[in-house]
Order: C-alpha cells, then sequence, then structure tokens
C-alpha cells in the first residue's frame, strides 16, 4: 500500500495524525491477529467525512499501531502514553437527583457501554466461525439472567423487517448497514450472528456483535439517571461472571472504535430544549463547558427533530463511570437551567 491521497478538506483525525511519516513506521506491520494498517483505516479513507477514521481489529492493534491512535487518543480523551484508566461502578457515588420531576424537558435516559471478549479478535477481524461462537457464549450467559434482568435473545436472522424496523425507530436496535461500520469490516456475513436481548419492559437491553461484541443498555422513560444507572451497573456486574471482558490497565475496556475505550459508557438523555436551540452558539458553549456531545434523534450522524437533541458525555477513557455519568446530569442540568432562563 502507498501513502493514500488525503483531501485537503479532510477533517478528520485519521487525516490529521496519518502523516507520511508515520505511514512509514506502520505500513508493513501487524497485530496479534493479523490486522494491518489498511484495515485499520480503510473506513476513514472510504468515508472522509469522518469524525475519527479508525477501527482496532483486536487490543494489541492499539499497541503494534500506538504511532497512529496513541495522538487520536490523546486528542479525542485528553488521555496521554504514560496515564492508567481507572474504573468506579459504586453507584452510591452518583449524584443525580431527576433533574426534571415535572418531565418537562426530558424524553428518555440511556447508559449504555460496550464491551469485547477476552482473548478474541474484535469485532473488524472475526471470523465467521468466531462470530457465531461468541454469539452463542453471550446468549448463554444472558439466559441465566435474573429479576429485572431475565428476557429473550432475538437473532437478527430471521427477524421480519416489520419487527427490526420498528425497534429501530423505537431507539431499541442498532440501524443497518452503517457506512463507516461497513468499510470497517464490521457488518460481513451480516445479518447472521446478531442480535438483540431484551426483558420485557425493554428497560434492559444487549445488543450482540454490532460494533462491539456487546453494547449493554439501560434506558426508560424520563429523568431518573440514578435508576438508569444502577441497572446497568447490576447488569454489568453479573454479566461479567458469565462472560470474560477484554480490559487493559492502560486503556480500559477495549472497544473496536477509540473514541469509546476506557469506561465504553455513553450516557444520554433525549432532551426538548426549543429556546436553546435558536442559539447554538450559546448551547455549544454550555456542552463544551461540560464536555457533552450533541447527536440527532435517532443517534450518530443523524439530525435533530423537533427542537429534540440527544446529550450525553463525550469522554470515556480516563474518568470513572461514575464522572462520565456525573458529566453529563451536570450538563444537562445547565442546559435546562440555560432553557427556562429563555422562555
Ligand atoms: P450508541 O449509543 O450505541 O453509541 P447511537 O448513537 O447510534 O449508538 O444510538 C443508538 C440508539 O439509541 C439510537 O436509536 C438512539 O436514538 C438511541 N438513544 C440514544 N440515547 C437515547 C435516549 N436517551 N433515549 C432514547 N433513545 C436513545
Ligand atoms: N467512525 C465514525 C464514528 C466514530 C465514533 N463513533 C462510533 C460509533 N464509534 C467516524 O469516524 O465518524
Amino acid at each position: 500500500m502507498n501513502y493514500p491521497n488525503l483531501p485537503k478538506d479532510c477533517t478528520s483525525m485519521l487525516c490529521k495524525h496519518l502523516t507520511p511519516e508515520v505511514f512509514e513506521i506502520l505500513k508493513d506491520k501487524k497485530s496479534a491477529h493479523g490486522f494491518t494498517l489498511e484495515q485499520i483505516i480503510n473506513s476513514g479513507l472510504k468515508n472522509i467525512d469522518s469524525g475519527i477514521g479508525v477501527y482496532a481489529g483486536d487490543q494489541d492493534s492499539y499497541a503494534v499501531f500506538g504511532a497512529l491512535f496513541d495522538p487520536i487518543i490523546e486528542e479525542y480523551h485528553g488521555f496521554g502514553e504514560e496515564d492508567a484508566h481507572k474504573s468506579n461502578l459504586n453507584t452510591d457515588e452518583l449524584n443525580a437527583p431527576n433533574p426534571d420531576p415535572e418531565g418537562e424537558f426530558i424524553l428518555s435516559t440511556r447508559i449504555r457501554v460496550g464491551r469485547n471478549v477476552d482473548n478474541m479478535p474484535l469485532g473488524p477481524a472475526l471470523s465467521q466461525a468466531q462470530r457465531l461462537e461468541i454469539e452463542s457464549n453471550i446468549v448463554s450467559g444472558l439466559n441465566t439472567l435474573e429479576g429485572e434482568l431475565e428476557g429473550e435473545y432475538y437473532p437478527l436472522l430471521g427477524m421480519s423487517k416489520e419487527v427490526q424496523e420498528a425497534l429501530i425507530k423505537d431507539h431499541f436496535l442498532f440501524k443497518e448497514g452503517d457506512r463507516f461500520l461497513d468499510a470497517a469490516g464490521l457488518n460481513r456475513e451480516w445479518p447472521e450472528g446478531r442480535g438483540i436481548y431484551h426483558n420485557n419492559d425493554k428497560t434492559f437491553l444487549v445488543w450482540v456483535n454490532e460494533e462491539d461484541q456487546l453494547r449493554i443498555i439501560s434506558m426508560q422513560a424520563g429523568g431518573d439517571i440514578k435508576e438508569v444507572f444502577t441497572r446497568l451497573i447490576n447488569a454489568i456486574n453479573s454479566i461479567g461472571t458469565k462472560v470474560p471482558f477484554s480490559y487493559s490497565d492502560h486503556l480500559g475496556y477495549i472497544t473496536s472504535c477509540p473514541t469509546n475505550l476506557g469506561t465504553a459508557m455513553r450516557a444520554s438523555v433525549h432532551i426538548t430544549l426549543p429556546n436553546l436551540a435558536k442559539d447554538m452558539d450559546a448551547f455549544k458553549a454550555i456542552t463544551d463547558k461540560y464536555h457533552l456531545q450533541i447527536r440527532g434523534i435517532h443517534g450518530e450522524h443523524s439530525q435533530s427533530e423537533g427542537g429534540v437533541y440527544d446529550i450525553s458525555n463525550r469522554r470515556r477513557l480516563g474518568i470513572t463511570e461514575v464522572e462520565a455519568v456525573q458529566d453529563m446530569y451536570d450538563g444537562v442540568v445547565a442546559l435546562i437551567t440555560a432553557e427556562k432562563a429563555l422562555r
């Protein structure tokens, strides 16, 4: 492979950090599971509008291709090569009384973590047989969950289009055909090996073999962030006794996209802020101050509809799970205060 032709107007972290020097160092390297630079950067080259543009094929990719991943991780998370990740799953330490008890602003709250199975390649480098083995092991573990977490697994293979589309529209299921994941190799042999587990109320869900091998999700209507967090932590602890998660002292939980490393946690609310939405500079000043990310109503790369936004923590690595949710909570309180002042 030769040094790629990166368009001048490309603003992704890939285009910024894949200098000719870095390319020369990495171009012939291979990770423990045989992942190459060409595979790592394919998504960002095929999708020149990417924000990041790289995916890892295994935990070892982060070490072998550190000359590219390290500056991206540093820029996204503010986390340096000498730093160590720390975890805190103690729900008592979260200070989050419902910021919207009247239900005027927050439609729903969702917190998810990504997890991958220890000693396996990540999704972009999985073989078909490995993906099926992972699905089978995860589902066996999920089928032992009890109480509020008890539910059923619904494989994507054989699911009717109507059911699939309704689950996507209602924000429960991942979408199909994402072009970023496609070019990363994450959609190979679709839909086999993928599926969703959920409890009866759809307040606890697990995505299997999407961008990460597990996405463990807790969600419900309204703004009781602590209840959502507590359910999630119970689920993580229970699943962790059945499925060994890939974890490193330096990078925390290992995920295929470097933005998800560390806690691998995204805590979000769907919130209606019609007045603040008319002044995006003021809106963004608050979200920047509290390290928040603004997404649209159907997730990443989607637009807001009717003044409703998906507001979540941006940082995931080098901060604890409690701090990640606290970032989101404190920012949401500030957004609601600003919205009320504009009424
Ligand atoms: P991820 O959260 O896994 O990074 P997305 O941004 O694609 O991925 O979101 C996945 C789905 O979760 C989308 O349908 C999105 O609308 C939904 N979602 C995210 N946050 C919330 C929320 N607070 N309430 C309801 N649905 C949500
Ligand atoms: N590869 C995409 C998405 C990056 C962050 N989001 C996720 C889903 N990992 C991009 O570079 O814009």
